[in-house]
């Protein structure tokens, strides 16, 4: 593992310069770009996650990093593809209703894309019925679905439920991710998938498309 300690410290101060040239130096050293994403990115946001539940930093602050983070994440992304890229199978994809977090699901979104996934993304505060109407416009394989607030994953059992109601639940697999989004919370409202993190959500992709 690398040492990020400044990448780090750019990026819980919002320092996107400083930060983006951090990212560069440490490509240029030859690290692992997960291990950058991993160590210099999602860690620096944990700890501004941190840092805000205690109001040592505020939601102003919480976007500079965020943003910083996406710079980072925009100088990364042409270095994530896992070899030549085949259409495996079509993902729609959106963080839930209410809900306006999305770093999560890019990263999502990229990896999954590097992996050979055809990528339909919804971005942002997405309603059950636009999820239904894209899988059913696109005819998607896999629906996923990111959510970062206690309150909003709701929004993914009342999508479930919009399936339902549609007669299309059993015609797509169902993901679903994010900070406070469990393996139980998957159980409940009967999804087919539960990812932790980005490469675990291409794993858990490929498996339930049947694709080794
Ligand atoms: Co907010 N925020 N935020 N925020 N924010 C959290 C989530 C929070 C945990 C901070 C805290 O209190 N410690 C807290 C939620 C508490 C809770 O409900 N459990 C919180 C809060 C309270 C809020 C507001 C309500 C604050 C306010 O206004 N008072 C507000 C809500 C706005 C809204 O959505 N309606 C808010 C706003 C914001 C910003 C807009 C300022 C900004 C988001 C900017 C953006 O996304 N464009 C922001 C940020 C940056 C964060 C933290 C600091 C970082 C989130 C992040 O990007 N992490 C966050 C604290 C934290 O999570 N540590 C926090 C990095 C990212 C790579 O990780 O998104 O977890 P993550 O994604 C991972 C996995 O979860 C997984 O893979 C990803 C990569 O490994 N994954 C999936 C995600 N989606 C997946 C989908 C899958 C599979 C895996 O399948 C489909």
């Amino acid at each position: 593992m690398g040492d990020f300690t400044t990448l780090n410290e750019a990026v819980i101060k919002g320092d996107a310069p400083r930060a983006v040239m951090e990212t560069q130096a440490a490509m240029d050293a030859g690290l692992d770009v997960r291990d950058i994403i991993d160590n210099g990115l999602i860690a620096a946001m944990d700890e501004v996650g941190e840092k805000f539940s205690k109001g040592q930093l505020f939601v102003p602050q919480m976007l500079r990093s965020a943003k910083t983070m996406q710079g980072c994440m925009n100088l990364l992304k042409p270095h994530l593809q896992e070899g030549v890229a085949t259409a495996k199978g079509v993902v729609v994809i959106g963080t839930v209703k209410g809900d306006l977090h999305d770093i999560g699901k890019n990263l999502v979104c990229m990896m999954l894309e590097s992996a050979g996934f055809e990528i339909e993304d919804l971005g942002v505060d997405v309603a059950p019925e636009q999820f239904v109407k894209k899988v059913q416009e696109v005819d998607a394989d896999l629906l996923g679905m990111s959510a970062l607030l206690s309150i909003t994953m709701p929004a993914m059992a009342a999508t479930v439920k919009a399936l339902q109601d549609s007669g299309i639940r059993s015609k797509v697999k169902v993901m679903i991710g994010g900070a406070p989004v469990t393996d139980k919370y998957a159980g409940e409202i009967q999804v087919d998938s539960y990812a932790p993190d980005a490469a675990s959500a291409v794993i858990e992709a490929k498996k339930l498309l049947g694709i080794s």
